[in-house]
């Protein structure tokens, strides 16, 4: 029995700051619509699907931006979504600002059924940016300001078929995402991003955002042998110009679908996750080549440290 499962990226375009949920919701919907005609199983939306990318903007108060946030996943702005789904039959993947009821903020992603239930749930592990105010960028990054780190890690699910792990912008840059993944058998990696084109600490990165954005996720699918869905919200936010190309990447490192415009987009693949076995089973069969005491500083130390005399 072969394991195909359709997948969608579906990339969206700039969210306003004072778009409401509704007009946001409906948007997701018409894309979960092109992802049925499309015949898709899974579709899968950016990080922070539901708003503005509000780390953009300081607050002297930490929770200035809570209007942003969900407190609870579904509600009522977002149930339409998952109604449509399971009308559909087809599952999702969404990313949004999640505060719980004791307080938390984090930069979350759920994974969905064809039912409209929550299979999956993921908390950004890797959050980049500052913490503090930094006038002098053109922008401010303050996902450090507003975004917990997890303290779950990553995580994978069996659903559609097949084993899927979720990981959301920043993360998808580190390759110990994909690992931790792919340790646990992921065959389905669901990446979602808001990367800026700018980057104020070296701006000298700026034009190499698209190369650096397929370099990490084309590298993380071939060296665990998994396919890669990349999603943006892309074009210009509130002034603030950001990466679309989405991608979906085979477990070669092939890109087998990309969006060539920016904007409100679905494209899709056929995945057949037995693919990764070609992979799983030769050159990357980690129960044969893996070294882990090899890598133990990986695990044991965060930083640089030069052997002494070094
Ligand atoms: N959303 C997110 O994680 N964006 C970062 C921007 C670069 S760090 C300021 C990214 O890694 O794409």
């Amino acid at each position: 029995m072969t394991r195909i499962v359709n997948v969608g990226a579906a990339q969206m375009g700039p969210i306003a700051a004072d778009d409401n949920r509704a007009t946001v919701v409906e948007r997701l919907i018409a894309l979960l619509r092109d992802g049925a005609a499309a015949g898709c199983d899974l579709v899968v939306f950016p990080e922070l699907a539901l708003t503005t990318f509000f780390p953009r903007w300081w607050t002297e108060d930490v929770s200035g931006h809570d209007q942003y946030f969900e407190r609870s996943m579904p509600n009522d702005d977002v149930q339409p979504l998952f109604d449509e789904a399971r009308r559909l039959e087809v599952g999702f993947c969404l990313g949004y600002a999640e505060l719980t009821p004791d307080g938390h903020r984090y930069n979350t992603y759920v994974l969905v059924d064809a039912a409209g239930s929550i299979v999956g749930k993921y908390r950004k592990v890797h959050i980049p940016g500052h913490a503090g105010h930094e006038p002098h960028r053109p922008f401010q990054h303050l996902e450090r300001r507003y975004f917990e780190e997890s303290p779950d890690g990553f995580g994978v699910v069996g659903a559609f078929g097949g084993v899927i792990g979720m990981a959301i912008c920043n993360d998808r840059r580190w390759p110990e995402t994909y690992r931790v993944l792919g340790l646990q058998g992921a065959e389905l990696i669901l990446i979602g991003y808001n990367t800026p084109l700018h980057y104020a600490p070296d701006p000298n990165q700026n034009p190499l955002q698209s190369f650096h954005n397929n370099l990490v996720m084309a590298s993380g699918a071939y060296q665990n042998g998994a396919w890669v869905v990349g999603v943006a919200k892309g074009g210009i936010e509130e002034g603030v110009e950001s990466l679309s190309h989405s991608q979906i990447i085979a477990p070669s490192g092939q890109v087998v679908a990309q969006a060539t415009v920016s904007g409100d987009v679905l494209i899709s693949a056929r995945c057949d996750l037995d693919l990764c076995r070609h992979y799983k089973e030769t050159l990357f069969n980690f129960e044969v080549y893996r070294r882990p005491e090899a890598y133990r500083l990986i695990t044991e130390q965060k930083g640089v440290v030069r052997p002494p005399g070094v």
